[in-house]
């Protein structure tokens, strides 16, 4: 199957998994629950969701049982991009072409709504199978925490009026993006039932990967790498990168495919 296709079909599944967990607009209080929706259904990729489902398809799973979790990890990255656009962080008014949440609903609102996402992501955690629920919700948790995501937007927000220095921007990489990434990789193969060897390859993988998915994200915004190696050398950087997680996923034989393919998927993405 085209890679293209496959992330296409993964991301009208995820979607319709979405709007059956997330509170219905009308349920009361009204007004958040609209607000958990607009940020929600507002176009977003579903690409860390999509790497859980192929993650725990690669380790032999079904990839039904690891829907709840793909969502949370959707809802958790939600969550970041509506506290990442407020005021207080990044001040932005758009983001994938539509008003931020908070310039829609009002910064109270959009803060609570973020919360909320947060929230419902350890419910949908939750739903897994009670033999690895905790494994789970523990590795997303950290993956969130200071040692990962919020550690990263820590110290991206205390660089952002100086040239970080690439050690900094190599850490805001690998934790503000990398680490929520590599949850997902992990998440999927311990749902899949791999061995821990192979739930340590798909962390692994993920991890490369997330960093190469931030540098393209870089050169896109012309900051970051490409400030710093220019485009050419920045995606060379992140072919690099691809190649390295590619290759921590060989053990999974003909059953990396789909996994291959989305890496080298993103490689060429624009958006
Ligand atoms: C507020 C706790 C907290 C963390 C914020 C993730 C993050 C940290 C900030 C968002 C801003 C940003 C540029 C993050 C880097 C990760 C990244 C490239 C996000 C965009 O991900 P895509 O391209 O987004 O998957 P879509 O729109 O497809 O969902």
């Amino acid at each position: 199957m085209k890679i293209e296709i496959f992330i296409e079909n993964c991301r009208k599944k995820i979607d319709k998994a979405l709007d059956s967990y997330l509170p219905k607009e009308k349920e009361y209080p009204s007004v958040i629950h609209k607000a958990m929706r607009y940020s929600v259904f507002s176009g977003g990729k579903r690409i860390r969701p999509a790497l859980l489902l192929a993650a725990c398809q690669a380790a032999g799973g079904d990839v039904k049982k690891a829907m709840p979790a793909a969502c949370g990890i959707e809802l958790i990255h939600t969550f970041s991009l509506i506290h990442d656009d407020l005021p207080s962080m990044d001040d932005d008014d758009y983001r994938r072409g539509k008003l931020t949440c908070h310039k829609k609903y009002g910064e109270a609102i959009a803060l609570l709504a973020g919360d909320a996402l947060l929230n419902l992501s350890f419910q949908l955690f939750a739903k897994s199978d009670p033999k690895i629920a905790v494994r789970i919700i523990e590795t997303a948790s950290k993956a969130v925490g200071t040692r990962g995501m919020i550690g990263g937007q820590v110290v991206d927000i205390n660089s952002k009026e100086k040239d970080p220095g690439l050690p900094t921007l190599q850490y805001i990489n690998t934790h503000k993006t990398g680490a929520l990434i590599a949850a997902s990789l992990k998440i999927g193969g311990i749902i899949g039932g791999a061995s821990e060897n192979k739930i340590q390859r798909l962390q692994k993988y993920g991890e490369y990967l997330g960093v190469a998915f931030q540098i393209i994200d870089d050169v896109m915004d012309s900051q970051g790498y490409a400030e710093i190696f220019g485009d050419k050398g920045a995606m060379r950087e992140a072919a690099r990168l691809t190649q390295k997680a590619k290759k921590e996923i060989k053990v999974f034989g003909k059953k990396a495919e789909v996994l291959e393919g989305i890496s080298d998927h993103l490689l060429r993405r624009t958006i």
